[in-house]
């Protein structure tokens, strides 16, 4: 399965193109979607998750990779049926009320997608009652709260308190710059993530 390799080469190259015309390559040769999403996508994406860890790739290098991935997705999502592509769990995210800051949430959902979890992206300025709204929608094992202002921290512990409701049925993880384990302790969230690498390992935590 030479092609495997390849694909994981290409995609940690960030060569999106290349990661297409491979996946195609991979299913004409008759390896299974499930295989090259598992040993394929998400094997180079997890490499590159360990890289963005240890300051080995940084910033760019995750976008580009993971938008390689979504493109070698696209190819093989639609031949998977029901529960042929195995979800680690499903997570809600969001960035929270009065903060627009994005970039390292995407990080995050680009890093948990490629971990294999299914995430519902609320997107940012996001209400209580919004997370509130899409735990009882789509019932997730995680809710991830992000924030980026030392300003909306406390609407992170707002969020906390409004989903008090379902804690026997979802774990809360936090993080952003200004957020610190204690910070996470202190509003009782189930943990707290540096950065997006560690996210997936504490969501893989969380849920064990
Ligand atoms: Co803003 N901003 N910004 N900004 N901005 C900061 C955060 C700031 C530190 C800059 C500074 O002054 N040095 C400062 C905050 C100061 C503070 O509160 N202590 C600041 C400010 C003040 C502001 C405004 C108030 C500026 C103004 O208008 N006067 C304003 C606020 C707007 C608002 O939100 N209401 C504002 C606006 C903006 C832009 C819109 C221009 C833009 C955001 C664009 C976007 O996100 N789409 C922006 C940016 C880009 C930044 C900086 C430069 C970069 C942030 C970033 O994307 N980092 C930032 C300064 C800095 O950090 N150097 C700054 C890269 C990203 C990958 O890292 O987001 O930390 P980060 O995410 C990491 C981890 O934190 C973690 O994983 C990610 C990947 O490793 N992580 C999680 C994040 N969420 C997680 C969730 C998890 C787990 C891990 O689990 C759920």
């Amino acid at each position: 399965m030479a092609v495997l390799e390849e694909i994981k080469e290409a995609l940690m190259a960030g060569n999106a193109n290349k990661v297409r015309e491979l996946t195609q390559k991979a299913l004409d040769e008759g390896i299974a979607p499930t295989t090259i999403i598992n040993d394929g996508l998400i094997a180079a994406m997890n490499v590159i998750g360990v890289k963005f860890k240890n300051n080995e790739v940084y910033v760019p290098e995750v976008l580009v990779a993971a938008r390689a991935m979504h493109a070698g997705m696209d190819v093989v999502k639609p031949l998977l049926t029901g529960d042929a592509l195995e979800e680690k769990g499903t997570m809600v995210i969001g960035t929270v009320k009065g903060d627009l800051h994005d970039i390292g949430k995407n990080l995050v959902i680009m890093m948990m997608e490629g971990a294999g979890f299914k995430v519902i992206d609320l997107g940012i300025d996001v209400p209580v009652e919004k997370f509130v709204q899409a735990v009882e929608e789509h019932k997730p094992q995680l809710v991830g709260i992000s924030a980026l202002l030392t300003s909306t921290m406390m609407q992170m512990k707002k969020t906390v308190e409004g989903l008090a409701a379902y804690r026997d049925k979802i774990k809360i993880m936090v993080g952003g710059a200004p957020v610190t384990q204690k910070f996470a302790d202190e509003i009782g969230a189930d943990g707290y993530a540096p950065d997006a690498a560690s996210a997936v390992d504490l969501a893989r935590q969380l849920l064990a």
